[in-house]
């Protein structure tokens, strides 16, 4: 951890707190936020937690009834986790700006250090910088907060699989299962079980494939009128970058998909040496090196060669 935790106390000095995760919030997003509120509250606080939706996976925590998806307009504090800039916040950012204090906590590369403190580095997720954040305040960790912890760091980590994974993760983790989580649970719950809805998106997307540039990519779409017509939800297309870059030799994976008309959302996927952040970055994205996304607007004929010809760039 190369976080300098200097300062993170005076947190502690406000009273009216807000904490936010991203937009389409993921795992750790979720996992982290709803820690970090329970940390707090241990502590005599009474944080709230601004989730626009929480995706249904994630219901199996408990406390979430801290999450809300309407706030109040100002708050003394705002803690932003996750978020590697201010336009990945939700729909917060007037809460951000109005704010007394702002703090950031994260582990994107990208991250813009925007809050007036930042505690921003290198770790497998936020939800493992909470367990530090945590030990920094003087918190025990109960089985709560190590059951959030712990979907936080299997989610970003795709279950230990992707290179954040570190010796420094799996000690967390040990420390998590002493509090006697069930780890079995959470795993299943968010890597093998889906919704009917998702499963046949998961087939429209797979069916939608295509192999590129030599077999080195794989892309795939899915238009916003094949989501109406399969009733799937916005965030049921998670988990289809990830089972498309399983793609036996891939070497980048890319998905599009419209959430709305004329917006698209890109998700990255890679492995060494290609820096998929880069080309995110180029779409005003963000991310980590071998993961990363961006939302972009236009029609998807327009959007989608544009987009491939980016990534013909990354093997010349
Ligand atoms: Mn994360």
């Amino acid at each position: 951890m190369n976080i300098d935790f200097t300062g993170i106390k005076e947190i502690l000095n406000y009273n009216k707190i807000l904490i936010s995760g991203h937009k389409n919030p993921d795992g750790d997003s979720v996992g982290a936020c709803l820690a970090l509120a329970l940390i707090l509250k241990k502590l005599g606080k009474t944080p709230d937690i601004y989730i626009k939706e929480i995706p249904e996976q994630y219901k199996i925590l408990s406390g979430t009834e801290m999450y809300k998806n309407v706030v109040d307009e100002h708050y003394d504090l705002f803690i932003a986790l996750d978020s590697g800039d201010e336009d990945r916040l939700e729909e917060v950012s007037k809460q951000f700006k109005s704010a007394d204090m702002t703090c950031n906590i994260d582990h994107h590369i990208s991250n813009t250090k925007y809050a007036m403190k930042n505690y921003a580095g290198e770790a497998s997720s936020t939800g493992e910088i909470i367990f530090h954040v945590a030990r920094e305040l003087g918190v025990e960790i109960d089985k709560d907060i190590a059951s959030a912890i712990f979907l936080a760091i299997i989610s970003d980590t795709g279950l230990y699989q992707y290179n954040n994974t570190k010796s420094e993760t799996y000690e967390v983790v040990a420390e998590l299962m002493k509090k006697d989580i069930d780890s079995g649970k959470i795993i299943r719950e968010l890597f093998f079980e889906r919704t009917y809805e998702q499963t046949k998106l998961l087939g429209r997307a797979l069916n939608n494939m295509e192999l590129l540039f030599d077999k080195q990519v794989v892309y795939t779409t899915i238009s916003f009128k094949e989501l109406k017509e399969l009733n799937a939800k916005t965030n049921e297309t998670s988990g289809i970058i990830n089972t498309i870059m399983q793609t036996r030799g891939a070497k980048i994976a890319v998905f599009m998909y419209e959430p709305a008309p004329n917006n698209i959302k890109v998700s990255f996927r890679s492995v060494e040496p290609y820096n998929v952040c880069e080309l995110a970055q180029k779409l005003e994205g963000g991310g980590h090196v071998l993961a990363a996304g961006a939302m972009t607007k236009g029609k998807m004929e327009e959007i989608r060669p544009m987009i491939l010809k980016l990534v013909a760039e990354m093997f010349n």
